[in-house]
């Protein structure tokens, strides 16, 4: 069996109000693997387009979020950040795997389904097709590790049987050009982490979403401590008391959300968090909480701000990740192309 170099691959989309579960589902877990892989981040600005946007807001916010990477303390220069949009490879191969992905796995794509909504006839091809780009995202790095939030988990397990048809369909090929069984691995994702899938304020049952009418219904990197102490002040809760124990927590979808939220922003276990405030009223937690949220949301924002200040010099970090990643992903490009018998001048 072919052995891959450990690499890592995610990418967070520019689409707006980052918020708590990008922090504590993906961007945090992006910081923590700086120190085992090699790691390449990726500002997703074409999947951003997916949906329309204005012109101007993408552009500040694909440097919102760089400067939300380098603010939760990404190193650019040890890894790699840049935005998709800048190295044309992600595309091409993207086209290669529209050929290779077959419409029955599209359709049973979840997210589709549910941004598409009712008017699915009038969803771009480019929101269907979302998760091909997806796959190429990851595979032209030939990445084996790709830590995301549990709502990518279908789209990461699309992208291994891609991976998977593709060293297939073109095995003698790849064997022929190679020497090796295999030419992308099946990269493995990393969902563990203390909130893989952060809820709703408004609603525990919903994810908190970037497109969630409500603004009550996430913290973002934008909130201020008033805007934190609002948010939590309103989030909703049942009449009981908090549990002292987990098994407490079945059955209280908020309740449950709020815990998580407070046990992975402040570094403990959730059994912890229970046995301190079990029996507690939810407004001496919430107060509990804002404290928390403030403590280590405070600090990112306004090193956020500091750097979007800056424009060119986040523009600069971008083209320099850009030019990196390009050197990885164009050999990578060159032999897909000799393996599906592409000439290549
Ligand atoms: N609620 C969440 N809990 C944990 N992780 C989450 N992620 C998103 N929401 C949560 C993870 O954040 C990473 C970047 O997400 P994205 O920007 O690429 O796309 P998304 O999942 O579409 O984000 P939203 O906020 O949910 O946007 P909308 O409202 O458009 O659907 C991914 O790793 C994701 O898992």
């Amino acid at each position: 069996m072919t052995a891959f170099h450990q690499r890592v691959f995610s990418g967070v989309q520019p689409t707006g109000n980052l918020h708590l579960g990008n922090y504590l589902g993906a961007i945090r877990r992006f910081v923590d693997l700086q120190d085992s892989y090699e790691c390449i981040y990726c500002v997703v600005d074409m999947h951003a387009i997916t949906v329309a946007q204005d012109p101007a807001e993408l552009t500040a916010n694909i440097r919102e979020v760089t400067a939300a990477f380098i603010a939760c303390g990404i190193d650019p220069k040890k890894h790699i950040v840049f935005n998709q949009s800048q190295v044309a490879e992600h595309a091409e191969l993207a086209w290669i795997f529209n050929c290779i992905a077959r419409i029955g796995w599209l359709n049973r794509m979840t997210q589709f389904k549910e941004k598409a909504g009712k008017d699915r006839e009038n969803a771009s091809v480019g929101l269907y097709a979302y998760p091909t780009l997806m796959a190429a995202d990851i595979l032209v790095y030939r990445a084996t590790h790709v830590p995301v939030g549990e709502d990518q988990k279908q789209h990461l397990e699309l992208s291994r049987d891609i991976a998977q048809k593709f060293n297939n369909d073109y095995a003698a090929s790849i064997t022929r050009l190679t020497g090796s069984d295999a030419f992308f691995p099946l990269p493995e994702p990393l969902i563990q982490g203390p909130a893989p899938r952060v809820m709703s304020l408004r609603d525990g049952t919903k994810k908190m979403s970037k497109s969630d009418p409500s603004d009550y219904s996430r913290l973002t990197f934008a909130d201020d401590a008033d805007a934190i102490a609002q948010k939590v002040r309103k989030a909703k809760t049942d009449p009981e008391p908090l549990p002292s124990e987990a098994a407490g927590l079945s059955g209280r979808p908020e309740a449950e959300n709020l815990v998580t939220i407070y046990a992975a922003l402040a570094d403990v276990p959730r059994d912890a968090v229970l046995a301190q405030f079990g029996g507690a009223q939810f407004s001496s937690f919430k107060n509990a909480l804002v404290d928390v949220a403030v403590a280590k949301l405070g600090p990112i924002s306004a090193e956020m701000k500091k750097l979007q200040a800056d424009p060119a010099h986040i523009d600069a970090v971008l083209r320099d990740g850009s030019i990196r990643a390009r050197e990885i992903a164009r050999p990578v490009m060159e032999s897909v192309k000799d393996i599906v018998g592409f000439i290549r001048g």
